[in-house]
């Protein structure tokens, strides 16, 4: 039986990755953790206060818990990243590093570590941007992806650690809030459209970035934790691509529903990061490794998050 331990479990991706762990392998299975507690103390499932740099708290939950796989996912995103370089450097690097010697000292089976689309730069090929090319990132974030693929590689080939990793593009999802990225105003463009009708998009107005729904995310990570090991042919990390969009896309999508509402264009220091990575991705090797498919598109995503924002503001009454 899997047990599975999960940090950083209370952000944006692992809010919804943990209740899907939970409905695979079982709630009592799963051991979410993060540095601070839930702020809803009625938490479903197992959930420990942990800090990822603290290696001997991490072991000793390995140990008492008998964890078979790790998904790692604390770290700091690209914009908050900008804010504190050395502490960025410190929780994503030695974060993944304590992580990496536990899992091989107590021989867990699988490991999962998310990278992002933030590990290509300036003189990556912006559009389908393939698997292996230039990267050279800006960000002290895409340094901190680069240098972890390639430290992840390499448990994977010298201690045969089992290894998996996806270059996510921007999450976007309903049930949770995005954690200080670049991509965040595509999640937070949908809560404003229904609170107040209007946004003010910090990015330029055809600023194209890969995005992706948060449904075809988590499948996407559990598709490649069940693949069979010999048909993974990348010891880095899978680009995937869901769809690509401009804010001025996303503004669209949304009046086809919302009529009246109204954006407008103040770029700050997040157009920088974003115009430093790819507008659109190829990910021929997922499709052709583990049988990849994205499932949702920029209209499809925008019914869902509005139908699902709209129920949750219903709930709270704010209408
Ligand atoms: P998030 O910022 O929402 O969540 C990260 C979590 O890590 C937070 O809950 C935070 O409290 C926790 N954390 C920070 N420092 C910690 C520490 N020292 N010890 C323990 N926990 C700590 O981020 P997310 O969006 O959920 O991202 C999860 C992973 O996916 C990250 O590795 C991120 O780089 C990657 N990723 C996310 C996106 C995205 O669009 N959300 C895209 C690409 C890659
Ligand atoms: C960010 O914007 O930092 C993240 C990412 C693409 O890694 N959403």
């Amino acid at each position: 039986m899997e047990q599975i331990l999960v940090t950083g479990a209370l952000g944006q991706l692992g809010t919804e990755l943990v209740a899907e762990l939970q409905n695979k392998y079982g709630t009592e299975q799963v051991f979410a953790t993060d540095i601070h507690p839930p702020m809803n103390k009625k938490y479903h499932g197992n959930f420990e206060a942990l800090d990822v740099l603290e290696k001997k708290a991490i072991e000793g939950l390995i140990l008492r818990y008998e964890i078979t796989q790790i998904y790692h996912l604390a770290a700091i995103l690209s914009a908050n990243a900008e804010k504190s370089p050395n502490l960025a450097w410190h929780i994503n690097m030695d974060g993944l590093i304590n992580v990496l010697e536990l899992a091989k000292e107590h021989k867990i089976n699988k490991v999962y570590w998310p990278s992002s689309i933030a590990v290509f730069g300036p003189d990556t090929p912006k559009t389908n941007t393939p698997q292996n090319t230039v990267m050279n990132p800006n960000t002290i974030y895409g340094i901190t992806k680069v240098a972890g693929e390639k430290l992840c590689a390499y448990y994977n080939e010298k201690f045969d650690l089992d290894i998996r990793s996806i270059r996510y593009p921007g999450l976007i999802g309903h049930k949770s809030f995005p954690g200080g990225g670049t991509t965040d105003y595509a999640v937070e463009i949908y809560h404003e459209a229904l609170k107040t009708g209007k946004f003010s998009a910090p990015l330029a107005e055809n600023e194209m970035l890969p995005m992706m729904f948060m449904p075809d995310a988590v499948r996407a990570t559990l598709e490649l934790m069940d693949a069979d090991k010999e048909k993974l042919s990348i010891k880095t990390s899978y680009n995937i691509a869901g769809t690509s969009f401009t804010p001025k896309d996303i503004a669209k999508s949304i009046q086809k529903i919302i009529p009246g509402f109204n954006i407008n264009f103040h770029p700050d220091f997040r157009q920088n990061i974003a115009a430093s990575w790819p507008n659109s991705i190829d990910d021929s090797y997922a499709r052709n490794d583990w049988n990849w498919k994205v499932a949702y598109n920029l209209d499809d995503i925008t019914k869902e998050m509005i139908s699902h924002l709209r129920i949750k503001r219903q709930a709270i009454k704010v209408y």
